[in-house]
């Protein structure tokens, strides 16, 4: 999988310009699944957007250091656990006590993750597959 996508991401990703915004992407702190999210950051780039992947196992604190490092327009976390879905609104909470949750649009997705867990966390966006997180990024930008 991991092989096809890197043969994949030139085609997705295209010859699209930066210019859309700046999108820190990362699975949070625990989990270790990366399939989904490197998905969703091959289609963020083919719609422009620069991503800068955390990769896996990413803490509250890594996610609140990197907005403060790259100041990008949207961070995404992904979670494919159940016991690791709490991190997401833990990382929320860690960018309101850092004075920086108005400066970046917080989306979530990951299988178990739902709109109703979105909107109980305080999220500004979910998206099911990897072309609505796309979609739901450029509304987001467009919104910031
Ligand atoms: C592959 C896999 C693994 C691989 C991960 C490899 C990797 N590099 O990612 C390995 C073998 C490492 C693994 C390990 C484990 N896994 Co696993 N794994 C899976 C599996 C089979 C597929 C996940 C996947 O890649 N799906 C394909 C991608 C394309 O789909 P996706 O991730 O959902 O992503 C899409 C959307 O959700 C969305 N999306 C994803 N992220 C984001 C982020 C944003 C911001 C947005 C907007 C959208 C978005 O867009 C993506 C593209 O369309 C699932 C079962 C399943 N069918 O889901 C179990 C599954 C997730 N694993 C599970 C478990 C239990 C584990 C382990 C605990 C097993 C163990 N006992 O060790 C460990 C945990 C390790 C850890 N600490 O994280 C359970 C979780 C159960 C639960 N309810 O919590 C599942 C559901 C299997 C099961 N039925 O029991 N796993």
């Amino acid at each position: 999988m991991k092989g096809a996508l890197d043969l994949l991401k030139p085609i997705l990703a295209g010859a699209g310009s930066t210019s859309e915004g700046k999108v820190v992407l990362g699975t949070v702190e625990g989990d270790v699944h990366d399939i989904g999210i490197n998905l969703v950051g091959m289609m963020l780039e083919g719609s422009g957007f620069e991503v800068i992947d955390l990769g896996t196992d990413v803490s509250p604190q890594a996610f609140v250091d990197a907005v403060r490092e790259h100041e990008p327009q949207v961070i995404g976390m992904s979670a494919l656990l159940t016991t690791t879905m709490p991190s997401m609104g833990a990382t929320i909470e860690a960018l309101k006590e850092a004075g920086l949750r108005g400066d970046v649009k917080v989306m979530i997705g990951g299988a178990p993750i739902t709109q109703d867990f979105a909107d109980k966390i305080g999220a500004d966006g979910f998206a099911p597959d990897a072309s609505s997180a796309s979609r739901k990024t450029k509304e987001l930008v467009g919104a910031a």
